[in-house]
């Protein structure tokens, strides 16, 4: 169909839902380093927009000296192309854990896909808002799009914001191009922001308009993505009631084997990733199989840079029967991952970043 045409997912991608659509990554897709555009999760609060790219411009405006207003062709030709591999993670990836240990009405069911990595080139936000010339008293930058949400309150266009430090240090791209192809129209094309190191939802797509402002986005979604209180009310909740979203928490996940995998005895191949937030590495990785009281400590990748999740990998011998196996990560500020989801749960089901806990039964 033509929902299908435009998302141009592969047949095991897991699709929550098709309007919006919501899918996520395979297992087998983020054992790779790159994850191919037919694998990438999608995440979307709103019908895709009809963007024509003849007509579309990108404004820069608010606290700036000289405001902007940019074609396509005008955005490649006046700013140095700059590429960045970076990991998207949205916010409510492993929601599915937490609604284990209590329910989350009204949100995405998110298994642990909802994360993918890419290879992302067009101009520095840098370069774009040093030409603009943000003024002293701006603290932050703000990204509307141009999908209108019926989610939101009043309905509006997708949007949120980041800090003015975050925006000018070089590694956040308007970009163009993904995996080194034109960005596909389901990740936000003609422009996209990428914001690596921060939850997905700040990587605004089908980007219009960027705004310099005193305070952070007044958008609906800025503090949509918040932890509120856990015996807060979503439906009641002020914007300023909840912790309001940004750098990625500490992350791992166990890719192989497979979660209830049936394995015969001897050595047992464990493999995963993990990523740390914002300009932080995952310095340690280890893996337990008695409810972590000893850890073996796994092989890491040393991080490419800071924004993409490092693969792990170790062998075990595993008793026969059942066991749990748990991994964690730690990141170089020396931050271990909270032990279960009853630690981190709240009322919208965000930032799930307890230890990846998973079960297989080995013959004897
Ligand atoms: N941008 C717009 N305009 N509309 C959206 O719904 N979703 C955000 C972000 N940017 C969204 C958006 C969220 S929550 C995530 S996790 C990422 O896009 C997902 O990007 P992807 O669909 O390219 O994987
Ligand atoms: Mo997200």
């Amino acid at each position: 169909s033509d929902v299908m045409g435009i998302w141009n997912k592969r047949d095991d991608v897991l699709v929550h839902q098709a309007e919006p659509y919501n899918a996520e990554s395979p297992p087998g897709a983020l054992t790779r380093r790159i994850t191919p555009l037919d694998s990438f999760y999608g995440r979307n609060h709103a019908p895709i927009p009809r963007v024509d790219p003849e007509s579309w411009r990108l404004r820069v405006d608010g606290l700036v000296d000289h405001p902007l207003e940019l074609s396509s062709d005008e955005l490649r030709r006046r700013f140095p192309e700059r590429s960045v591999v970076a990991t998207l993670q949205c916010a409510g990836n492993r929601r599915a854990d937490l609604i284990e240990v209590r329910d989350i009405p009204g949100q995405v069911s998110w298994g642990p896909g909802a994360v993918s990595t890419a290879r992302w080139t067009g101009a520095s936000l840098a370069d774009v808002l040093a030409e603009a010339g943000v003024r002293p008293d701006a603290a932050h930058i703000a990204f509307t799009g141009a999908d209108v949400s019926p989610q939101a309150q009043p309905p509006q266009p997708f949007g949120g914001s980041i800090p003015v430090a975050k925006a000018t240090s070089g590694e956040v791209l308007l970009a163009w191009a993904m995996n080194d192809q034109e960005l596909p129209v389901a990740h936000g094309a003609p422009l996209r922001v990428i914001v690596p190191g921060w939850i997905g939802a700040r990587s605004v797509k089908w980007l219009r308009r960027i705004t310099a402002r005193a305070e952070p986005s007044d958008n609906y979604f800025q503090t949509e993505y918040s932890i509120l209180p856990a015996e807060a009310d979503p439906l009641r909740a002020g914007p300023g009631d909840g912790i309001t979203l940004g750098p990625i928490a500490l992350h791992c996940a166990i890719l192989r084997p497979a979660k209830n995998a049936r394995l015969p005895s001897g050595p047992t191949e464990i493999t995963g990733f993990a990523l740390a937030g914002d300009d932080r590495t995952v310095a340690r990785v280890e893996v337990s199989t008695d409810h972590g009281r000893t850890w073996t400590h796994a092989d890491l990748d040393p991080p490419d840079n800071p924004w993409t999740w490092q693969h792990w990998r170790t062998t075990l011998t595993l008793p026969p029967g059942e066991t749990e196996l748990v991994a964690r990560a730690w990141d170089s500020t020396a931050t271990v991952q909270p032990e279960s989801p009853a630690t981190v749960w709240n009322p919208r089901g965000y930032a799930n970043n307890a230890a990846a806990h998973l079960r297989v039964l080995c013959a004897p």
